[in-house]
Parts: structure tokens; C-alpha cells; sequence
């Protein structure tokens, strides 16, 4: 076929470095920028056949989000907004890793697996970036594998991941969703933002105002381009907004998440990450302590928000929160015992935790890293909206604060923007400051740690990773370490995005966290190969 020359063809401009071998993460490919190129070629490649064998539009987004400048890495977004289906990982993985002489083959033997008629097919598929210096040339690169199958591409240019995630949802239901432009974006988030404010009327000068990190990246420069559909009702300080700084360096999300620091000593605050699908608020107290309100917080925050709202519209819909192993124990306790809500625990990775949230009503899902959103069933969206027409009164007032918040949220994936302005919202609604909020309950200290180890997946884990299966000892020593601490948790796992072993603990005092989190990274190090200890993560 003439198609396989052409690919062939252009597939020797985009080399594969010979032995290289890349595992599909937990969120795509993910690298130093260097090794990147054929495999985005490839994704290109790669999107265009899922378009056609789902006849609808794919994205791509080159983007390592929270990782370091140097990096690079690629999001797949299947036809809903979501991330790649799970089946087509294994895909991704054959394609990225195939031998030049073998990448035909591969790809053939994918179109015969998934019965794809190449014939007269239509193919599309949106490219985005982050603002990465690599970012541009790899961006080509899957333009090119786009067209070597003759598919048709959009690029989008400079756009925060979620956006790409809204593009795509929007265009595949013909506008259902929104308008597909970063303009109808904008415009459908600011509308809903204005709305729900209106309930709170005497919000002060200070309730407007809010500082924001944006990692020196993307989420920066489209927060500043929102600014004036909002109107005036939120005025946004933006620092580390990329003119000077490096992106994610002492800055961003992950940073103040894992360092448990913030980036200046600030009152009320949130930091993005790289491609703004992550966000953490934080403050210091009168005495200069930082603290933290991460995802766990943001979780309780939404979910007790719209519980409320249920029971004064009257409505039954089923809500739950979805956890991953990083939850604090304090947070699911307090879900658990004082909300009465149900709590499911996933894997790390939002594509796990965006599908069960998906088995209920109303599902709210965060990472403790700030990385989740809000998931509403088409069932419950129309009861939302049919009391909204025919209601009255208070029950009306609730019904309308649902759909504008409905609205507001980015329903595709976590989104920076889309939760930062859902929180404000709730704050000045509820007349809440970030200090109430954050004394809803008090988070267990905790520590996360990285272990280099030779090869990480060495580790194997279960029951959502709070259990290691492999190798043989290690989750005997944990358990033995674990129970010498008051309120002792602590698990490990093999990171998807950066080459190291994760490990996490929590325990009653910050003393404890520590030691606990040392000693299990130590049997990590003993019994899975160590190369290198970071004490500080
Ligand atoms: C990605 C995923 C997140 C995950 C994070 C860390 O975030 O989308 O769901 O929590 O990686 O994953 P790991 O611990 O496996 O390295 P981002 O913001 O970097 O795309």
C-alpha cells in the first residue's frame, strides 16, 4: 500500500535510537526532551489510527507537565476528553519501541488487531504544547506522523492540557460540550464563575484577590488571556509566570506539594503545575508555618459543598470520592466518619481515578498532588436541570448553584483554572477563609521520599498500591517498620513518570513521618536494588 512507503519514508527523518526502550507511564511517554522524537512521530501515527477506528477526534499534547524543563513527554486524549484507553497503551508502547525495520509490521499488525479500514477513512487530530524550549520540534513531529497516514490535524499551539481535553470533547459532541476555541473556553468558565459569585455579594476586595505560582509554564500565560472574561470578579496576582524564572524550579504545584514549602511567605495561594492540570492552595500563619491545602483538602471542600447543595435541593444522587493511596489518613477518616460520604481508593494516575468515578452520580476525584476534578452523570446533569426549571424558592436557589457548577468544572480531567475558580466560588459562597477551610480537619504529617533503584520494576504492588507483591520480603519489613510508629501508614511504588521508587509515609508526629518514611526508603534501597537515597524528595 502506498500509505505504508509514505510512513516508511517519513518515519526515517524521525529515527529511533536503536535498542532504546520507553514504558508507557502513568500519564504517556515521559523523558529527557533528546529521546523523544520518533516517538512522537509515532503517537502521530499512533492518534490517527484511534480517530479512525473510533471515528472521532484524538489530541496529543506534548507536555511532561510536572517534571523538569528538560524533559518532554506526550497526553493522549481519546474521543470524551478522557486519557488513552488502557488497551491502547499496549499499543503505544509497541509502536514507540519498535525497531525502524520493524515499525511497519507493528503498525499493521495494530490495523489488523483493530480491524481499521484504511481506505477512504477520515482521521483527525488536535495537537497542543506546553511551553517547553522542545516542545515546538516535537510538536511537528506528530503533525508529521499525522499526515504520513493522511489524517487531518489542528494545531492548537501554546494550551494547558485540560484545554486540549476541552477541544476535543467539544468538537466530538458537535458543541454539546462547549465552543471549541481557548475563546469558548474562557467565555463558559467566566460565565459560570460570574453566576455562582452573584450568591455571594458582599465578597471584600481581599476575597477577590488571590496570588497564584504559575510553574513559569503554560498555565501562566492562559490564565493572563482569561483575565478579562472574568470581569473583575476574581483579580489574579500571577508570579512565577515564566517571564524570568525556570519552569517547575522551586515553583509549581508538585514543589510545594512534595517540599510541603511555598515558593514566597504568602497569605492565600495556589500553584499550578507545568501543563496546569494540577493546582495546591496554601498560606502561612501568623507564626510564618506553611500549610498545605493539597488535593485531599480540595476533595473535602468540593464534595461537602455540593452534598449541602443535595440535601437542600432535595436531590438522592449518589456522590463519592475517589482517593489514591497518597490520601491522608485524616482526610478519609473525616470523608469517611464525619461526612458520611463513600470513599473509593484507585490507582495513582488520574485515567484510574476518573473511571470510578464514573460508577456513581456525582463522582469527585482528587490526588493528594492536586490533580482531579468532578464527574457528573448525564442522569444526574438532567435532574439538575429539570428542578432548576421547575423548582422554586430555596430548592430552586441550590438547583442553580448545581448547574453553575456544572458548568464551571472541566469534566474532561483535573484542570488548574477550572478548580481554582470552582474554590474561590465555594469560599466566597460558603463566606469561608483558606484557614477555615483548612481546619476542617488536620492532616497527619507525612513524608514523601524517592529511591533509585537499578530497575524499578522490580516492584510490584496490589490493593491500589497500598501493598508491595514484589520483591519477595519487602512489604513484611514495611509492615514490621509501620507498626513501631503511632498512626503509622507507608506503602512504595515504581514512579510512572520519573525513574525512581515512590515512597510515601504518614504517621502521628512529623518525627515519626520521617523516620518511618527513612526506614522504609532504606529497605527499599536493601531490597530492590538501591543505586541512590534522596532524603529530601
Ligand atoms: C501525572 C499523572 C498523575 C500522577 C503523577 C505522578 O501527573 O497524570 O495522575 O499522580 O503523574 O505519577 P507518578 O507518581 O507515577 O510519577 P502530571 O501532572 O505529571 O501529568
Amino acid at each position: 500500500m502506498a500509505q505504508w512507503q509514505e510512513v516508511s519514508e517519513k518515519s526515517k527523518l524521525h529515527p529511533k535510537p536503536v535498542g532504546l526502550v520507553l514504558q508507557y507511564g502513568t500519564a504517556g511517554f515521559r523523558t529527557n526532551a533528546d529521546h523523544l522524537d520518533h516517538v512522537m512521530f509515532r503517537m502521530g501515527l499512533l492518534a490517527t489510527l484511534r480517530s479512525i477506528n473510533t471515528k472521532a477526534i484524538i489530541g496529543v499534547m506534548v507536555t511532561a507537565s510536572h517534571n523538569p524543563e528538560e524533559d518532554n513527554g506526550v497526553k493522549l486524549i481519546d474521543p470524551m476528553g478522557e486519557m488513552l484507553t488502557p488497551a491502547w497503551e499496549v499499543y503505544a508502547t509497541q509502536l514507540a519501541n519498535a525497531e525502524q525495520d520493524h515499525l511497519i509490521t507493528v503498525l499493521k499488525d495494530l490495523v489488523q488487531k483493530e480491524s481499521i479500514d484504511l481506505t477512504n477513512q477520515e482521521a483527525e487530530v488536535f495537537v497542543g504544547r506546553d511551553t517547553r524550549s522542545s516542545s515546538a520540534r516535537l510538536s511537528d513531529a506528530v503533525l508529521d506522523g499525522v499526515t504520513a497516514l493522511d489524517g487531518r490535524s489542528k494545531d492548537y499551539g501554546l494550551v494547558t492540557t485540560p484545554q486540549l481535553h476541552y477541544m476535543v470533547c467539544c468538537c466530538n459532541t458537535r458543541g454539546g460540550y462547549g465552543k471549541a476555541s481557548v475563546e469558548g473556553y474562557y467565555s463558559k468558565l467566566s460565565q459560570a464563575f460570574i453566576q455562582l459569585t452573584k450568591s455571594a455579594p458582599n465578597r471584600t476586595d481581599d476575597q477577590k484577590c488571590l496570588l497564584v505560582d504559575g510553574a513559569n509554564g503554560i498555565g501562566a500565560l492562559k490564565l493572563r488571556e482569561m483575565e478579562p472574561y472574568l470581569q473583575g470578579a476574581l483579580k489574579v496576582s500571577l508570579f512565577c509566570d515564566g517571564t524570568g524564572g525556570k519552569l517547575n524550579h522551586q515553583c509549581g504545584a508538585d514543589f510545594v506539594k512534595v517540599q510541603q514549602n511555598s515558593p514566597k511567605g504568602i497569605n492565600r495561594c495556589c500553584s499550578f503545575d507545568g501543563d496546569a492540570d494540577r493546582i495546591v492552595y496554601y498560606y502561612s500563619d501568623d507564626h510564618g508555618r506553611f500549610h498545605l491545602l493539597d488535593g485531599d483538602k480540595i476533595a473535602t471542600l468540593i464534595s461537602t459543598f455540593l452534598k449541602e447543595l443535595l440535601t437542600k435541593a432535595g436531590l438522592d444522587l449518589k456522590i463519592a470520592v475517589v482517593q489514591t493511596a497518597y490520601a491522608n489518613g485524616s482526610s478519609t477518616r473525616y470523608l469517611e466518619d464525619t461526612m458520611k460520604v463513600i470513599v473509593r481508593c484507585a490507582k495513582t494516575g488520574v485515567k484510574h481515578l476518573h473511571h470510578v468515578a464514573q460508577e456513581f452520580d456525582i463522582g469527585v476525584y482528587f490526588e493528594a498532588n492536586g490533580h482531579g476534578t468532578v464527574l457528573f452523570s448525564k442522569a444526574a446533569e438532567e435532574k439538575i436541570q429539570q428542578l432548576c426549571d421547575d423548582s422554586e424558592g430555596e430548592r430552586q436557589g441550590a438547583a442553580t448553584l448545581l448547574k453553575n457548577s456544572v458548568d464551571l468544572i472541566n469534566q474532561t480531567v483535573g484542570d488548574a483554572i477550572s478548580d481554582m475558580l470552582l474554590i474561590e466560588a465555594i469560599l466566597a459562597i460558603k463566606g469561608m477563609t483558606v484557614q477555615q477551610w483548612d481546619a476542617i480537619y488536620t492532616d497527619l504529617p507525612n513524608r514523601q521520599l524517592k529511591v533509585k533503584v537499578s530497575d524499578r520494576r522490580v516492584i510490584d504492588t496490589k490493593d491500589a498500591e497500598r501493598k508491595t507483591v514484589s520483591p519477595a520480603g519487602l512489604q513484611e519489613a514495611i509492615d514490621r517498620l509501620v507498626e513501631r510508629h503511632q498512626d503509622g501508614r507507608s506503602f512504595v511504588r515504581p514512579s510512572g513518570t520519573e525513574d525512581v521508587v515512590r515512597v510515601y509515609s504518614e504517621a502521628a508526629t512529623q518525627e515519626s513521618a520521617d523516620a518511618l518514611g527513612h526506614e522504609v526508603s532504606l529497605a527499599v534501597y536493601r531490597l530492590a536494588g538501591g543505586i541512590m537515597f534522596f532524603f529530601c524528595s
